[in-house]
């Protein structure tokens, strides 16, 4: 029975309007709203903790089939975490070696069931999550804002915790619980100093109070500077004995108050966050100051690869260069953290070479979930096909089959930047909660298929009704590819209207000579050689689009990838199509294989991937009958936008490149709607915080049409 169905059904017993009851969705139950028909039965030994009555009472409210729970600390195959489940007579036994296992393996039967799955006698299941860490990384303020958040204010209400526990705080713990989150990051790692004070730590206490019975455990990202700043010493010199004695006694207090607290995150010399660097130390001198004071509670230091700054290597290329002198000088309790690519979260970036390169510290990921660089909360973006990419990807360090996925493995950490917000159906985009389930699916399990993933949180969140599922995960699954090649084919990167540092629409003239105080603010400046061939990044001239990467005659980025992707990469006949642009300056007239010019072949990706944006509000229209029409109408409005942005970004790009190369429009391209001087002008006013309000950006559109 679909949800719009049952909920019907229910409204004429109750004697409601069904109109109203079958209309009305506030998407605040995520993938958990099946309710069963008959309840459950639900018998355990084990001794009560109140996880397991967390266990329990998911069961009697919402499965219906009867069960039997046991924890059984022997069975180390299942690990802290994992589960079995068999179908024992009548009834299906969980057997976990954690009262926590018992828990996921609970979640893991409301999935099935919602799923559609038959129990029959042969229902046999055994997990056991691929890594340890799986983890949120909220970037939330103390002041309430989200830095690139796009779903409302923060969930966490700093200024009424710790008297006051939003209910808030359970459904969140349980919708991560349910996906087998396991560890969150409370704050932004821009941080401020005063996270770590006493009265806000009582807070993050009364937070971790609530997700402890979920296996959540609290981390906190760190400010650097703390010892200073609070702390009022003279400096936060990480070789100073009373700043080390400073982080000793902070650990202390916080673990006085949160005996499982998970340790620290840090952005230090990044983006204006100090660090051991501003006192001529490493990195290393860094974490280590911090990972000896939570050392004897068993937390750990999660130090951010994401570095960059005023040296003359290129930005892309400096973490490795960071991180690498400094192997077998971290303490074995730090994990460095490294975004996907070495770049910043973009539509398509190649993986991190620090994945292929480091051998001795332990790497974590960082995914990003929230969607900055993916139309934020106005397009749906289905992320599990851009993280499958980077997981299934092969850096070769120990020969073929070395992925991204296993390499983490070593830290056991995958963290994703949460999309979360005080927004009633969390995401603000109905679909974006469908990346916040897909991410835990995968820090799970990276084997999972993307599309399997789409096809469980469809079923959940929706109907099991293979008329809806089947075209709208075709949708999901299209919906990167088609971004990237709207907005950001070939391997272009970060061209984005960002001069308010939105990073909304498109910009591509930003990026350009001319405008050096701006290159230089956004250190997208690839080389300080002057004479470098592509020096600004994807710089466009006369002649060519792109940037040089190579060994050859560029900046030799492709050096930091093992072999053979060095030399596949470098040489354009071999590199991927997708990181054409991004290792490589194209001639604009130069011929493909094909037989098209880059030109045409260039603007045909712009083309196409507007093209299927524009199939999308359809699509959607064509399962109208199986949605509730609150969410229908939400995620409508968004497709369409979607559709309307894809041309802006269509049109943007290829009027302004025509601008500076001088060619005509390739036959079969739509022609142009928008004028480019007009579209220059657009400019929201958004900033770190929010996402521009579909309305507003659709009055710039119409303002920006060609008269
Ligand atoms: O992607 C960039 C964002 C910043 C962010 C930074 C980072 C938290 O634009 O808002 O700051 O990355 O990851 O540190």
């Amino acid at each position: 029975m679909s949800n719009t169905t049952r909920n019907a059904a229910l409204g004429l017993l109750l004697g409601l309007s069904t109109a109203i009851v079958a209309s009305a969705d506030d998407g605040s139950h995520l993938w958990l709203r099946k309710s069963a028909p008959d309840l459950a039965i639900v018998k355990t030994e084990a001794p009560m903790s109140d996880t397991l009555r967390i266990a329990l009472a998911e069961l009697s409210r919402f499965h219906d089939h009867n069960v039997e729970v046991s924890t059984n600390k022997h069975r180390t195959d299942l690990g802290t975490d994992g589960f079995e489940i068999l179908m024992n007579g009548d009834k299906l036994k969980i057997v976990a070696s954690r009262d926590v296992g018992i828990l996921y393996g609970v979640y893991h039967l409301l999935r099935h069931q919602a799923c559609g799955t038959q129990f029959t006698d042969n229902f046999q299941v055994k997990e056991v999550p691929y890594y340890k860490f799986r983890m949120l990384n909220h970037w939330d303020n103390l002041d309430g804002t989200v830095e690139r958040g796009y779903a409302g204010s923060s969930i966490w209400k700093w200024d009424e915790l710790p008297g006051k526990v939003s209910p808030r705080y359970t459904e969140y713990a349980r919708a991560n619980a349910s996906i087998g989150i396991n560890a969150t990051v409370l704050n932004n790692v821009n941080a401020s100093p005063k996270m770590l004070e006493t009265a806000n730590l009582k807070k993050v206490k009364a937070i971790a109070d609530v997700l402890r019975p979920y296996g959540i455990r609290v981390f906190l990202s760190v400010n650097f500077a703390s010892p200073m700043v609070i702390g009022k010493l003279k400096d936060a010199d990480p070789l100073k004995p009373e700043v080390a004695a400073w982080w000793k006694d902070k650990a202390k207090e916080i673990y006085d108050l949160v005996p499982d607290f998970g340790g620290f995150l840090v952005k230090a010399n990044s983006e204006g966050q100090p660090g051991p660097c501003d006192y001529g130390r490493t990195h290393a001198d860094g974490a280590n100051v911090l990972a000896d004071a939570l050392k004897p509670y068993g937390g750990v230091v999660i130090w951010r690869a994401f570095v960059y700054g005023k040296k003359t290597e290129e930005r892309v290329q400096q973490a490795l260069l960071e991180f690498q002198p400094l192997e077998g000088k971290f303490r074995d309790n730090v994990v460095i953290q490294a975004k996907n690519g070495p770049l910043d979260f973009q539509p398509c970036e190649p993986f991190h070479p620090l994945f292929g390169k480091l051998k001795q510290i332990p790497l974590g990921m960082e995914f990003q979930i929230t969607q900055e660089y993916l139309g934020q909360s106005n397009h749906l973006a289905y992320l599990a096909t851009l993280w499958k990419e980077v997981l299934d990807s092969d850096t070769y360090q120990n020969g073929p089959g070395s992925t991204v996925a296993k390499k983490i493995h070593e830290s056991g950490m995958i963290a994703g930047v949460a999309n979360i917000g005080d927004d009633v159906n969390w995401c603000r985009h109905p679909f974006a909660q469908a990346n916040w389930y897909a991410f835990g699916r995968l820090a799970w399990n990276p084997d999972l298929k993307a599309d399997d993933i789409a096809k469980e949180w469809l079923a959940q969140t929706f109907t099991s009704n293979p008329a809806f599922i089947e075209p709208v995960c075709d949708m999901m699954m299209s919906s990167v590819p088609a971004i990237r090649q709207y907005m950001m084919p070939l391997g272009l990167a970060h061209i984005f209207a960002s001069t308010l540092g939105n990073h909304y629409g498109p910009g591509p003239w930003l990026y350009q000579a001319g405008n050096e105080s701006f290159l230089q603010y956004a250190s997208l400046v690839s080389t300080n050689d002057e004479k470098a061939p592509g020096r600004r990044i994807f710089d466009a001239t006369k002649d060519a689009l792109g940037a040089d990467r190579t060994k050859t005659t560029g900046t030799g980025t492709v050096l930091q990838y093992n072999a053979p992707l060095c030399d596949q990469y470098n040489d354009l006949k071999t590199c991927p199509e997708r990181y054409w642009l991004w290792f490589h300056r194209i001639g604009w007239k130069d011929k493909l294989p094909t037989g098209d010019t880059f030109w045409e072949h260039l603007c045909g990706e712009f083309e196409s991937g507007a093209k299927i944006a524009a199939t999308y509000p359809g699509i959607w229209e064509s399962v109208k009958t199986y949605v509730d029409n609150e969410r229908y109408e939400l995620v409508l409005g968004r497709l369409k936008l979607q559709a309307r942005e894809a041309v802006w970004w269509k049109d943007a790009c290829i009027l302004f490149y025509q601008s500076v190369n001088g060619l005509p429009l390739p036959k079969g391209i739509t022609p142009p709607i928008y004028d480019l001087a007009k579209l220059k002008r657009i400019n929201f006013p958004s900033n770190v915080h929010f996402c521009p309000k579909p309305e507003d950006v659709n009055r710039a559109l119409d303002g920006a049409l060609k008269k």
